[in-house]
């Protein structure tokens, strides 16, 4: 009787989220035990360096011991209180002072949350209904976001889920990505009608597909014109691809910013946060309501303002991104030697990896063109070499300050091998 049976007999599908159940690649899914730095231990003894990192949250590296220690020193407090405390106003803080996009921020308890109220936000702050979203963004579950989505949504093959009203989907307007005359088309269309465009500033869902020159500047101008909101999402870029996130590296001030996962350092908590006037609409200073039990719990509280704090340095960001240049350097001279074509890509502590020919990968549409039997076996053949990449050709990856440069150069020479296998 294997683990992964032994759940699927109390858990649906065997898993608390799809994308952990190697749909994408097959066989059955690893159960991690613990983890440390780089590197996992899984139930059955097996060690793996891990690009996973929770899906992006352990930038740190696993277990990192000054985050543990404020979350045990914080959990003796009590774990929840339901009211507020100081450490839900020093992250709040913190967030403003690292984004001058920011002037006021709402904490709750995952990206799906963060996606689904700025969407309401938007809306309610606008009085409209239609948003713009992009084909293979993935921006969490909520019903007006499911249409056309990425992660796992895409890895399962179900980009559009049933479930979705259709007198919802009608109001979102899904747009393929990078493709700016499709956004002014839009805008001239219904541009009065649009409360928010929502967009990964890098796509982190359909593997890494970062924006072309002028996409963003596009976005900011439409939405400028027409009254709409421009919603960058960076629940996955926010504070992984740079010190001052994405929006620091395109120049572009969102209106509305959410943010996951390094903000929890591993433990639920997200945001949405930005132009004051705009949070101004939210419960209970406006009339746009949102709220959460458990949103700024104390001890998540915690565990994401010490990451804060650990990252927020140059050298920190300017090491990491060594780190994560190292590693995609080595992977591209060793596919180019193996005589395997690939397309790489890499930004702060974030890197994609597609099998096609056709890069640089700037479209959905060529993702889902790309050798996914391939990744399939690339996959497979790096896990039996004790690396543990995303499970889907659709994800992206991502480096911790905790990789040593053994680590990448052995995740490097198991590459070599690997890809001259396939
Ligand atoms: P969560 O609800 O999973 O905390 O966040 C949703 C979300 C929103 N926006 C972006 C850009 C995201 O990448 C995500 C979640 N990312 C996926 C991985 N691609 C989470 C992993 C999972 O679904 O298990």
């Amino acid at each position: 009787m294997s683990l992964y049976t032994d759940a699927r007999k109390f858990i649906a599908g065997g898993v608390n989220s799809p994308v952990r159940a190697f749909a994408g690649v097959g066989g059955e899914p690893v159960f991690f035990k613990s983890a440390a730095g780089a590197r996992v231990k899984s139930e059955d003894g097996r060690e793996f360096i891990d690009y996973v990192g929770s899906w992006g949250p352990m930038i740190l590296g696993h277990a990192h011991p000054e985050v543990i220690e404020a979350v045990v020193a914080t959990a003796r407090n009590g774990l929840s209180f339901g009211a507020p405390c100081v450490l839900e106003t020093a992250i709040a803080e913190k967030i403003c002072s690292m984004l001058p996009s920011v002037d006021k921020v709402r904490m709750v308890s995952s990206g799906t949350e963060a996606t689904m109220s700025a969407i309401r936000l938007a809306r309610g702050h606008t009085g409209r209904d239609k948003i713009v979203k992009f084909e293979g963004c993935y921006h969490g579950h909520s019903d007006s976001l499911l249409i056309k989505a990425g992660s796992g949504a895409l890895t399962l093959g179900v980009p559009s889920s049933p479930g979705v009203p259709a007198g919802l989907a009608e109001h979102t307007i899904t747009l393929p990505y990078n493709d700016s005359d499709a956004v002014k088309a839009a805008f001239a269309e219904v541009g009065d009608r649009i409360a928010c465009v929502i967009v990964e500033p890098i796509a982190g869902n359909m593997n890494m597909v970062p924006p072309v020159a002028g996409f963003h500047e596009t976005l900011r101008d439409e939405c400028t014109k027409a009254g709409a909101l421009l919603i960058f999402d960076e629940v996955m870029t926010g504070f992984r691809v740079a010190r001052g996130c994405a929006q620091s590296l395109y120049g572009i001030a969102p209106d509305i910013t959410t943010l996951g996962k390094v903000i929890g350092g591993g433990m639920p908590a997200a945001a949405y946060c930005g132009r004051a006037d705009v949070m101004a609409s939210i419960a209970p200073d406006g009339p746009v309501y949102q709220a959460g039990t458990l949103s700024g719990n104390p001890v998540a509280m915690a565990a994401g303002l010490k990451t804060l704090e650990l990252i927020d340095n140059d050298a920190f960001w300017t090491a990491l991104t060594a780190k994560t240049k190292r590693l995609v350097d080595g992977l591209t001279a060793a596919a180019a030697e193996a005589g395997i074509p690939v397309s790489l890509e890499c930004k702060g502590g974030m890197f994609g990896l597609v099998f096609t020919d056709q890069g640089p990968v700037r479209s959905y549409a060529q993702v889902a063109a790309a050798d996914a039997e391939r990744f399939k076996a690339f996959f497979h053949g790096m896990l039996d070499e004790g690396v543990y990449l995303a499970p889907s050709a659709f994800e992206a990856g991502f480096v911790s300050a905790a990789h040593s440069d053994d680590d990448l150069d052995q995740t490097i020479a198991a590459a070599a091998r690997v890809f001259s296998s396939l």
